[in-house]
């Protein structure tokens, strides 16, 4: 009887200690939500980020780079799209956040060109367009305030030179050099940039012998099948130029399975764009024998032009973020910074 009592004293009293607790955390699950509404619709700037895919360890840090930039404590309200390599999905993303009336659209183009009707639609909205990363080929520039990425060409024109010096070092600059190229996604600005940046060194030497250049799409898996057929074809390469490093580590595999080395001291030397923490490990060991750096740290600058135009100060039509150069004499100090990517 008085066990029974107690007992279900103990029951009433945990039921009524568990409705409290509800009621509160009840309560302060209501608040926070209608604070994060109200925030929302009044203070916050609202950006519509349509990024074009994931292809790579690159992409990851740029999105990370954004997604940590637009939060909530910074003041922001992010919509943000994966449009998983699609062009259409992209399109798609802009018009939904024009018709979410967002106050900014950021969007990274997987290629250069067909922008021109949405990007028509988004200055007819009033919404300002910023570009990350890559760039957009229209003739009305108006329809897009900024573009804050690399300077593409500048990094293949590194690559073309670090070959030059490489191979005067080596003292064989006047032998004949056979190339192949790994190009990215076709038609996007870092393709277009990087294969023309190249071409215009390798054009002042008569002896480079660029014997296939082929799309790789800026992933692994493409780049060790791409290269595979390479090696089929050709018995002499002697460098391989490859526009990121995840299509580098594909091809490296392909290279190591047909029984010839790379990097330093290897049979084929290895230029690779990105410099990803992976990929500048390699440097280090002496697989990979540069990497042209491409900054996917481009959250800062974007935040940075948005502070500017809501104090409706002038921005410039292109910002480009910082890059360098990496080869086993100035990587490890690299590898100990704090570095992101
Ligand atoms: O190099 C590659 C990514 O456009 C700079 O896209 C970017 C390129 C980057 O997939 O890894």
């Amino acid at each position: 009887m008085f066990r029974k009592r107690s007992y279900s004293l103990i029951v009433i009293g945990l039921l009524s200690v568990m409705t409290m607790a509800l009621l509160i955390y009840g309560s302060r699950l209501f608040t926070d939500i209608e604070e994060e509404t109200h925030i929302t619709q009044e203070n916050r700037i609202v950006v519509g980020v349509s990024q074009l895919g994931s292809e790579s360890g690159w992409r990851t840090a740029n999105t990370e780079s954004v997604q940590e930039t637009f939060t909530q404590q910074n003041g922001y309200f992010l919509i943000f799209n994966n449009a998983r390599q699609k062009q259409e999905n992209q399109l798609k993303a802009i018009r939904s956040f024009i018709s979410q009336r967002v106050d900014y659209i950021i969007f990274s183009p997987v290629v250069e060109t067909g922008w021109e009707t949405v990007l028509q639609e988004a200055k007819e909205a009033g919404i300002p367009v910023i570009l990350m990363d890559r760039n957009v080929d229209v003739e009305d520039e108006s329809l897009y305030v900024t573009c804050v990425g690399s300077d593409f060409e500048k990094e293949g024109e590194k690559a073309g030179h670090w070959l030059e010096r490489e191979l005067v070092e080596r003292g064989i600059s006047s032998q004949a050099v056979n190339i192949v190229i790994l190009t990215g996604t076709e038609g996007s600005s870092s393709q277009i940039g990087r294969s023309a940046g190249f071409a215009a060194v390798a054009a002042r030497h008569a002896n480079w012998n660029i014997l296939e250049e082929k799309c790789a799409e800026f992933t692994s898996t493409k780049g060790k099948e791409v290269m595979k057929t390479f090696l089929r074809r050709y018995p002499d390469i002697d460098v391989v130029v490859s526009h990121n490093d995840d299509m580098t580590f594909g091809a490296i595999e392909a290279i190591k399975e047909s029984g010839r080395t790379v990097g330093v001291g290897g049979d084929i030397m290895i230029l690779s764009f990105d410099a990803v923490r992976g990929a500048l490990e390699m440097v280090a060991d002496g697989v990979i024998n540069v990497d042209i750096e491409c900054n996917p740290n481009q959250g800062e600058y974007l935040l940075r032009v948005i502070d500017m135009l809501e104090a409706d100060e002038q921005v410039e039509k292109k910002y480009y973020v910082e890059e360098d150069v990496f080869t086993i004499e100035n990587v490890t100090q690299e590898l100990m910074q704090d570095r992101t990517y």
